[in-house]
């Protein structure tokens, strides 16, 4: 590339000239060179933290057609492309550098070739539009924590979901000076057709991490273009690798014990098995639902929410399962309503809402009438299942007030959970932090609905929820895990929740609600409240305990019956999961601490003396 000052004084007005050149950082310069020569936009705008410049952007959305206001002040409706509703697993890729190696979990491409053709789709990709340089902040403001982040992109949709999602990092760029520690992103939604992405056969989103750079072109579903979210996850993970912290898909909670007393928890959970609605259970506080950053500090462990925002499934968010964020869409407050179902008087309708659904409207597939199929013969539901609803958690009552605190909170717990119909029981305590980590962790899977794969049951293998991110071998990662609580006085206790558990009549043990009920049990543990009864896996709650949550919460009868249906170990199946774990372990995970073999094999040495005591099934009210 020529010369990077002259470039960017000729491509930018004085005004955006001088908005740039006032963050003195070359490595930032350089990048928003090459992005100008790379897609030859017709005009840059340099976005300041200003509540001028937020509502520039916003306007511009609204102005390009990608975002319409909706019937509520300050609500808009975005739509994606009907083929670009989701993550593109199969074309986000790791650009590989000869001889490196991330294990074949992991998508990956030669680094020359893959950089060759993601620039040949930016190419020009911009002609005629704006370029919006952006500058956000992942982690509070100030912090140890923060990693502050450049985002190029031709959409105003992104880059509005990005001030509502993430601080602000003008400012913030400004003080690390000349600094290379910053991570950028690129993203052009490429051809449009009705103001979404036409060439979503050419959609990629690569990644190189040696450049922390991420490249993202023909498409504009968040979890692809929302640079900061998922490609920054990636990127993090490899970063604290190097550095000695964890970059975790996790919500990060506050649980309300006793006297006033908050303990925190974060949790990881698969797409779609509770996780937002955990993170915003009622009478509690939320200082995350997506990510979080984890660092050790004087012998603690503490955690930030790297968001500031919620890009969250609108599917079922009702008064009844989700009173808080069903408030905050039904008033006026900033949001972007994604892929829902819009009628003729602006009003946005989505499956779970809690009332009938209008029989027509528009929605992603264009003018929607119930019944409607689409090519391939599918029906296509009123809102799509993945739809989505972006707004600030400072909208929402329940913000924890530790939130932005640049310290992070301490972590006093953490949570596994998946979507499992017939082995975990509802909440149980790792005995400790490396039983925790691999047994519940490393353990995790979760069930596809109907819905989704057409196949109900198929269990996936998801370790920490965090697999579709990973950046590092996945035996790396996990030992990362392990070693994270050395030096640590008190290690977080680890829990696994399930909230999908069946009894033989396939219906579901509990209902919605529970879930308080075994977060507060964790809380009370964490805290030597109350004690445990010894399974071959872990803790689980006494029914006592259990009976009086559930009467001063949730003012429920909890029955000794329904205790020991919930709470029964199932033998069988805990056995045939160590099993098809260790299996992908063995046969996919080359770099598999050896601790993890270990473990399991000491597991399963418990529950086989319990079995040939006890039988299949053990009442808990028997151990
Ligand atoms: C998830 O799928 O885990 C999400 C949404 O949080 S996305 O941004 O698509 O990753
Ligand atoms: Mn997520």
């Amino acid at each position: 590339m020529g010369n990077v000052i002259e470039l960017l004084k000729q491509k930018l007005t004085a005004d955006n000239y001088d908005r740039l050149m006032a963050l003195d950082n070359p490595r930032m310069h350089e990048f928003v060179a090459d992005a100008i020569e790379l897609t030859s936009p017709e005009s840059v705008y340099v976005c300041t933290d200003s509540d001028e410049d937020r509502a520039y952007i916003r306007q511009m959305a609204i102005e390009n057609g990608e975002e319409t206001p909706l019937d509520i002040a300050g609500h808009t409706l975005h739509f994606d492309g009907y083929n670009d509703q989701a993550r593109d697993k199969a074309n986000t890729k790791y650009l590989l550098p000869p001889g490196s190696d991330l294990g074949e979990q992991l998508n990956s491409i030669d680094k020359k070739a893959g950089t060759a053709e993601v620039r040949e789709f930016l190419k020009g990709s911009m002609t005629g539009r704006r370029m919006l340089v952006c500058f956000f902040c992942l982690g509070p403001i100030d912090s140890e924590f923060s990693i502050p982040c450049v985002q190029i992109t031709d959409s105003p949709y992104v880059a509005h979901s990005e001030t509502i999602l993430y601080r602000p990092g003008y400012e913030q760029f400004g003080k690390i000076g000349a600094s290379p520690a910053f991570f950028r992103f690129l993203h052009s939604e490429g051809r449009l057709e009705n103001a979404v992405s036409k060439d979503i056969d050419k959609r990629r989103v690569y990644i190189d991490l040696e450049e922390e750079i991420v490249y993202s072109v023909n498409t504009q579903y968040g979890g692809n273009t929302i640079g900061l979210k998922k490609l920054a996850l990636r990127l993090a993970i490899q970063k604290a690798s190097r550095e000695g912290w964890l970059a975790e898909h996790m919500f990060v909670l506050g649980a309300h014990g006793p006297g006033g007393r908050v303990t925190y928890f974060a949790g990881a959970f698969p797409s779609a098995c509770g996780k937002t609605s955990t993170s915003m259970l009622p009478g509690q506080t939320i200082i995350g639902d997506d990510i979080a950053y984890f660092r050790k500090k004087n012998g603690q462990i503490r955690s930030v929410n790297v968001e500031k925002g919620i890009f969250g499934i609108i599917r079922d968010v009702n008064p009844t399962d989700d009173p808080v964020i069903y408030e905050a869409l039904t008033n006026p407050g900033e949001v972007i309503f994604s892929n829902v179902l819009v009628d003729d008087a602006k009003k946005p309708h989505w499956l779970g809402m809690g009332a009938e659904l209008p029989a027509e409207g528009t929605n992603h597939s264009g003018k929607w009438k119930k019944g409607k199929k689409d090519a391939k013969g599918n029906e296509i539901t009123a809102s799509h299942k993945n739809a989505r609803y972006t707004l600030n958690i400072g909208e929402l009552k329940n913000m924890d007030p530790m939130m932005d605190d640049p310290q992070g909170v301490p972590v006093g717990g953490i949570v596994y959970g998946g979507r499992d119909s017939d082995t975990w029981v509802p909440v149980e305590q790792a005995f400790n932090w490396t039983e925790g980590i691999l047994l519940k962790g490393a353990s995790l899977e979760s069930e596809t609905t109907a819905a989704t794969l057409g196949q109900e049951g198929v269990r996936s293998f998801n370790l920490m929820s965090n697999l579709d991110f990973l950046s590092i071998p996945l035996g790396r990662y996990i030992r990362n895990n392990l070693d994270f609580v050395r030096g640590v006085e008190n290690p977080p206790l680890v829990f696994s929740v399930n909230y999908f558990l069946r009894g033989k009549d396939g219906k579901y043990l509990n209902g919605m609600a529970d879930k308080l009920v075994w977060i507060l049990w964790a809380e009370l543990r964490v805290n030597g409240d109350v004690e445990g009864i010894e399974t071959p896996t872990g803790l689980i709650p006494k029914y006592e305990d259990l009976q009086k949550l559930f009467k001063e919460h949730l003012k429920a009868d909890y029955t000794r019956d329904d205790y020991v249906r919930q709470f029964t170990i199932r033998i069988p199946e805990n056995l045939a999961k160590l099993d098809r774990v260790e299996k992908i372990y063995k046969d996919k995970v080359a770099d598999t601490p050896k601790v993890l073999f270990d473990t399991f094999a000491g597991t399963r040495k418990r529950l086989e003396a319990l079995q040939d005591k006890l039988g299949d099934y053990v009442s808990p009210l028997d151990l």
